[in-house]
């Protein structure tokens, strides 16, 4: 049997949670951060849209590292892009939202989609005068990009928030919640960024470089708490919540995403392919299973996405509220 605390996390939880904090390491400027995040949701709570209180949504995006060495050389990392958070991002901002964008370094940013890899060397290009003009066939994409991108942050509207490791990501996603708690249900989280599920705790990780003279490697790895339970029930108790779940294997998919939705206590759960996770999403909710599809190959599956998201949590607002 689960022995619960008052806010519904076993304390089994709730203790390798605290375990965690307790011995990461310090964030470094967490009170920058806090200030920026403060800054940006005082401004957005005093805004109205259309349907009441202007909307912050939390984007998370791109996958954590797992260092190796406190002196990291080396690290465990994941597949993700940053794509879905990035493409998302674009959509609710188009929606009215306000987004607070927190991303893996180096991934996949909003308006950005369009642009080569390496967008410096190949859409610019030197004249005869040697000043910087844009290489014509990246005109219009650079346009969208500028434009999209300066609207959003200078509007207010945008908020990036980086992080690398796993231990930089959940301490901003804590700090992100709680200042995120005024906003009551005019708050959502959309989880889409890829998390380790495993991690070396500080206190053992080997301080230097690991020196391969000593042989193959052991190594142990701790699980992460399972934080998406620790938000929706004490950091963000009355926002929209919803997480993601990604499987290759697509016999355990749903059932997997179900059980998500069940034991994290989330709003919805966008379960999603590998192989086919731009083309069609499922989204899971205590309703049902609905299939989301992008409409053509030039489409993005986020945008009719986020309209049944935008809907779901407009619905949960009214309910709150009477
Ligand atoms: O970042 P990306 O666009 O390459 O991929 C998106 C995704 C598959 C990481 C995301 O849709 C997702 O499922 N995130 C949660 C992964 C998980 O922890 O199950």
């Amino acid at each position: 049997m689960d022995v619960v605390n008052m806010d519904g996390v076993d304390v089994n939880t709730s203790v390798q949670v605290k375990s965690f904090f307790d011995s990461a390491p310090a964030l470094k400027d967490a009170t920058g951060i806090s200030n920026k995040l403060t800054q940006f949701i005082d401004k957005n709570s005093s805004l109205s849209g259309s349907e009441g209180p202007r909307r912050v949504v939390c984007v998370t995006s791109g996958g954590t590292t797992v260092p190796l060495e406190q002196r990291c050389v080396r690290y465990i990392d994941n597949f993700s892009s940053g794509h879905r958070g990035a493409t998302s991002t674009e959509y609710f901002l188009k929606a009215g939202y306000s987004v607070i964008f927190l991303y893996r370094r180096g991934t996949c940013q909003p308006y950005c989609r369009s642009l080569p890899d390496d967008p410096l060397l190949e859409c610019f290009e030197l004249t005869n005068d040697s000043s910087i003009q844009v290489h014509e066939p990246y005109s219009e994409a650079v346009k969208i990009a500028i434009s999209g991108h300066h609207e959003a942050v200078s509007g207010g509207f945008l908020l990036k928030l980086p992080f690398t490791t796993i231990f930089e990501y959940l301490q901003i996603l804590r700090l992100i919640a709680t200042s995120m708690k005024n906003l009551g249900p005019n708050a959502m989280f959309y989880s889409a960024a890829a998390v380790s599920d495993f991690y070396v705790p500080w206190e053992s990780m080997a301080i230097h470089k690991i020196q391969s003279a000593s042989g193959p490697l052991d190594l142990r790895l701790a699980q992460v708490p399972k934080m998406l339970l620790v938000l929706r029930k004490e950091w963000a108790p009355t926002a929209f919540c919803v997480s993601f779940k990604l499987e290759t294997d697509k016999e355990i998919l749903l059932e997997k995403a179900g059980n998500a939705l069940k034991r994290y206590k989330m709003h919805a759960v966008v379960a999603n392919e590998l192989m086919t996770r731009k083309e069609v999403v499922i989204l899971v909710t205590d309703s049902g299973q609905v299939s989301v599809h992008r409409e053509n190959d030039n489409s993005d599956v986020e945008s009719p996405l986020i309209k049944q998201l935008v809907e779901k949590h407009s619905s949960y607002i009214k309910e709150i509220n009477t």
